[in-house]
């Protein structure tokens, strides 16, 4: 018979209670003893995982998409990569475009790292598809 004992250490540990049972009959210091530690490990571990995170949960960091600007990529082109791609609404995407034109550098958007890499690749990926030297980079929030 197996039983499922959930535990902070290892995640679940499992007890084939058959098992446990024999050693307790046949070698009964023994079994105390591992029992002791069992617990003994329990306790630090739970005392570790206390020490480690508090009670304090920290949210994950947040990425910028920016976008560079450059003499070549069509702001027609950007426009379209921020409407498709970070969704935004026309004027918005205009103005962020402009303001990339006229300041060098400007955020297309804030998001999860994950999210933020796989936006930053699709415009990479369309860039290069239409031969545009368009400049995306992934930065940590501070
Ligand atoms: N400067 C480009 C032009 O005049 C337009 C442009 C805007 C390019 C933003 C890149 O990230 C960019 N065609």
């Amino acid at each position: 018979m197996k039983k499922l004992i959930h535990g902070d250490k290892a995640g679940i540990i499992l007890l084939d209670v058959l098992e446990v049972k024999m050693q307790q009959d046949q070698n009964p210091d023994e079994f105390v003893d591992d029992m002791d530690r069992m617990d003994e490990d329990l306790a630090i571990a739970r005392s570790r995982k206390k020490k480690h995170l508090g009670n304090k949960v920290k949210p994950p960091h947040k990425y910028a998409v920016i976008l560079q600007n450059d003499d070549y990529t069509p702001m027609e082109f950007v426009v379209f990569v921020l409407i498709e791609i970070f969704h935004h609404p026309p004027e918005r995407a205009e103005r962020i475009m402009l303001s990339v034109h006229n300041e060098g550098i400007g955020v297309a958007g804030i998001y999860h790292l994950e999210i933020a890499e796989q936006k930053a690749y699709e415009a990479a990926i369309e860039a290069k598809e239409h031969q545009y030297p368009l400049n995306i980079k992934v930065e940590k929030v501070a």
